[in-house]
């Protein structure tokens, strides 16, 4: 397997908390990927103006919060309507992408272990005018465990946004402050003494980065990262992503999606397509594992009868 990244990739990760690497996956994946979007997500339709509640004051924020001109932005429900967990009703293209071998392999690399967990991966496809996709600056770890970041990267997580169509700065890029440029913990306890602060944002903003790209683009970053989503503008435009984030295994500090509490979800699409080291990454035991004895097997099989288990036998 040739390698899509480089150690600065993961030096950059590892200090920073966040990189972007464009190109990381190939035009064929992108184009089957983006085939499945249209699948899962029919007929929607972007729009020729961009949505701007805040201009039009119709969330508006509680606070006057005006920055250069412009309100802060605010995570609502209506950014969300096309966001969906996997697996999906569809290939097994958009299914296996956030388990993308070169994927586990960046995340190996960058928590410093061989074995790692999926514990979150979704599909989300913006259409332009469907909401105000502009959001507050902000870090993921609130909703990813129930503490605060680990000072240790590695006992924390990785983050991938990835985006299957061309993101420029009109297509919505997620934005992203360096951990040095965001005083970092400090920044945090900023965050968390008061969350809508307004000097603070704007002290974020002076650092924005932003990850457009082409489309392949991969951001990486983790929980401890102040980030946020921005508006798409673009007349008719639309931004595929997917997200996709691993933890080292045996890290119940960290969490979000509990596989089996998705038992109803078409999980054939996985288990008929994946390799043990994707199904690994779902806490599916490998080969050789204790787990499997011959009651386990013929059970298994029965539960996904079109699965190939010969690996296992
Ligand atoms: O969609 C994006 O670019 C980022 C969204 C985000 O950070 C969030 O909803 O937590
Ligand atoms: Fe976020």
């Amino acid at each position: 397997m040739t390698s899509r990244f480089t150690n600065e990739h993961i030096e950059a990760w590892r200090k920073e908390g966040a990189v972007v690497v464009p190109e990381f996956f190939s035009g064929k994946e992108i184009k089957a990927v983006a085939k499945d979007f249209e699948v899962i997500f029919p007929g929607r339709k972007a729009a020729a103006k961009a949505l701007n509640k805040k201009q039009k004051g119709e969330i508006g924020n509680k606070l006057p919060l005006q920055l250069s001109g412009k309100q802060m932005g605010k995570t609502t429900m209506e950014q969300f309507q096309n966001f969906e967990n996997i697996p999906f009703d569809c290939s097994s293209s958009l299914n296996l992408i956030s388990v993308h071998p070169n994927l586990i392999e960046f995340a190996r690399a960058a928590l410093g272990t061989s074995d790692v967990r999926l514990y979150q991966a979704q599909a989300w496809a913006k259409f332009t005018g469907e909401a105000d996709f502009d959001q507050a600056f902000h870090c993921d770890f609130g909703n990813h465990t129930l503490t605060v970041p680990s000072e240790d990267e590695c006992l924390n997580s990785i983050t991938f946004i990835i985006y299957f169509t061309d993101v420029t700065e009109a297509h919505g890029p997620t934005h992203y402050v360096n951990r040095s440029d965001s005083n970092h913990f400090d920044g945090m306890r900023r965050f968390l003494e008061k969350r809508e602060d307004l000097e603070h944002q704007k002290d974020l903003r002076n650092f924005e980065r932003s990850a457009a790209g082409p489309a392949g683009t991969l951001l990486a970053y983790g929980i401890d990262v102040f980030h946020r989503g921005t508006n798409l503008t673009e007349p008719g435009g639309y931004r595929y992503a997917m997200t996709s984030c691993f933890k080292k295994a045996g890290n119940d500090g960290i969490g979000y999606t509990a596989w089996p509490w998705h038992f109803a979800k078409p999980w054939h699409n996985i288990f008929e397509h994946a390799t043990p080291d994707q199904l690994n990454c779902f806490g599916v035991p490998l080969p050789g594992d204790p787990f499997w004895t011959e009651e386990t097997l013929s059970l298994a099989q029965l539960r996904y009868p079109k699965w190939d288990m010969s690996e296992y036998s």
